[in-house]
C-alpha cells in the first residue's frame, strides 16, 4: 500500500456529562483524527492526546504539530505491507506515542480493509464478545456518584471503576461497598498519591477491591514496587506503562499486577500487542482502558480487547455514556448483561458518519508529499 496523502483532522465533542480526575473536569473533548490516504484503500485512526498535557506529556497541538512536521513527511510517499511496518518507520522521532499511534491504527485500519478481514482478526483477537466496565469520574457529591453507578449496574455493565483523589476516596468506598458488597469494584487515582500516603492506602484494602490503579506518581515503577510488596490489593499501572519494554520492568520488579493497556499510550496497535504478551508470560491479566475516544478510536480499542489476555472487563463502553451523536454508525452498544458483541466483518465493523464527522470538523489539513 503506497500511503500518498494524510489527512489531519480536529474534531470536538461535548461530553453527555462532565468527566472529572484527580487532574481536572472536562466538559468536551477535543481530538485528532488521522487518514492516512494510501492506493485504493483510505485508513483512519484517532490520536487519544487530550486537549491538555494533563494525563500525559502528549496533547492536541503537539502531536498536530509533530505528525505535521515530523511523523507524516516519514511515511508519505513510502510503501508499506501492513500496521506492524510502521513503528519502524517512525522510530526516530522519540516519545510523541499517541501520535505515533494513531498513524500505525490508521494503516492497521487501511490493511484490514485492503483484505476484506476483520481489524480484531488481524491483531490476533479470539473472543466474539468482549466484557464491559466503566470508569466514573469525581461527582459533586456522594449522592450523584450512587445515583451513577446504580445507572450502570442497571444497565449491566460488569465492573465500576470510580475515580479517587485525597478527599475523595475512602468515605466514597466505604459508601459504595456499603450499598453494593458484593460488585467488582477498583479505583484509579492518577498519580494523586505519594508513597508517604501508605498508612492512607492501606484503609482501600478493607473495600475488597479489584485493584487500585496508578496510584503514584506517572512514570514510576520503583516506588509501585514498594507499594505492592505492602498491599494486598492488586495494584494497576496505566500512566507508567508506555512500552513493553516498561511493562517488562514494572513485572520483574512487582510493580503491579494487572495492566491497563491504552494503545495510543504505547504508540499503536504493534505495541499494545507486545505489551499484551508480556503481561501473558508473567501471568497477568490485563484490561483494554479508554480515553474518552470518538466512535473511531472505540472501535480500535473493541478490536484489541479481543486478544486473549484480556480478561478483565475494559473501560470500552457504550457509545451513548460519552455522546448525543456518535461518529460511526452503529454507535457501540452494551447488552445488558455487560458485553459488546464482536461484529464478524471485515474493518473496524463499525462505519464513520462523513457527514457528522464534517461538522464537528473544526480544523482540517492535507499533507501531501513535497514536489
Ligand atoms: O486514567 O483511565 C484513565 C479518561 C481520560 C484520561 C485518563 C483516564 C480516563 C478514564 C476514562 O478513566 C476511560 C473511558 O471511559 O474512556
Ligand atoms: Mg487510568
Amino acid at each position: 500500500m503506497k500511503i500518498k496523502a494524510i489527512t489531519l483532522r480536529e474534531i470536538e465533542m461535548p461530553l453527555v456529562h462532565f468527566f472529572e480526575t484527580s487532574f481536572g473536569r472536562m466538559y468536551s473533548r477535543r481530538m485528532l483524527l488521522v487518514t492516512v490516504h494510501c492506493e485504493g484503500v483510505d485508513g483512519w485512526g484517532e490520536c487519544v492526546a487530550d486537549e491538555s498535557p494533563f494525563y500525559s506529556s502528549e496533547c492536541v497541538d503537539i502531536a498536530s504539530l509533530v505528525i505535521r512536521q515530523y511523523l507524516g513527511p516519514m511515511l508519505i510517499g513510502k510503501s508499506v505491507e501492513k500496521g506492524s511496518d510502521v513503528p519502524a518507520l517512525l522510530a526516530k522521532v522519540r516519545g510523541h506515542r499517541m501520535a505515533k499511534g494513531a498513524l500505525e491504527n490508521a494503516i492497521w485500519d487501511a490493511e484490514a480493509k485492503a483484505k476484506n478481514v476483520p481489524l480484531w482478526k488481524l491483531l490476533g483477537g479470539t473472543r466474539d464478545k468482549i466484557p464491559c466496565g466503566v470508569s466514573i469520574g469525581i461527582q459533586d457529591s456522594h449522592e450523584q456518584l450512587v445515583d451513577k453507578i446504580a445507572g450502570e449496574l442497571a444497565a449491566g455493565y460488569q465492573r465500576i471503576k470510580v475515580k479517587v483523589k485525597p478527599g475523595w476516596d475512602v468515605e466514597v468506598l466505604a459508601k459504595i461497598r456499603k450499598r453494593w458488597p458484593q460488585i467488582l469494584l477498583s479505583c484509579d487515582a492518577n498519580s494523586a498519591y505519594t508513597l508517604a500516603d501508605l498508612d492512607h492506602l492501606k484503609k482501600f484494602e478493607e473495600f475488597k477491591l479489584l485493584m487500585i490503579e496508578q496510584p503514584l506518581w506517572n512514570d514510576d515503577f520503583y516506588f509501585h514496587a514498594a507499594l505492592q510488596k505492602q498491599m494486598q490489593t492488586a495494584i494497576c499501572l496505566d500512566e507508567a506503562i508506555e512500552s513493553a519494554r516498561d511493562a517488562q520492568a514494572a513485572l520483574e520488579l512487582g510493580s503491579c499486577r494487572i495492566i491497563n493497556i491504552k494503545v495510543g499510550r504505547v504508540g499503536g496497535f504493534s505495541e499494545a500487542i507486545a505489551v499484551h504478551n508480556i503481561a501473558q508470560k508473567f501471568n497477568v491479566p490485563v484490561w483494554c482502558g479508554g480515553m474518552l475516544e470518538s466512535g473511531l478510536g472505540r472501535s480500535h480499542n473493541i478490536a484489541l480487547s479481543t486478544l486473549p489476555n484480556f480478561k478483565l472487563p475494559g473501560d470500552v463502553s457504550a457509545s451513548k455514556r460519552y455522546w448525543k451523536e456518535d461518529v460511526i454508525e452503529p454507535e457501540v452498544t452494551v447488552s445488558g448483561d455487560g458485553f459488546i458483541a464482536i461484529r464478524d466483518v471485515p474493518g473496524t465493523g463499525y462505519t464513520l458518519r462523513p457527514d457528522q464527522i464534517e461538522k464537528i470538523t473544526v480544523k482540517k489539513e492535507t499533507l501531501r508529499q513535497a514536489k
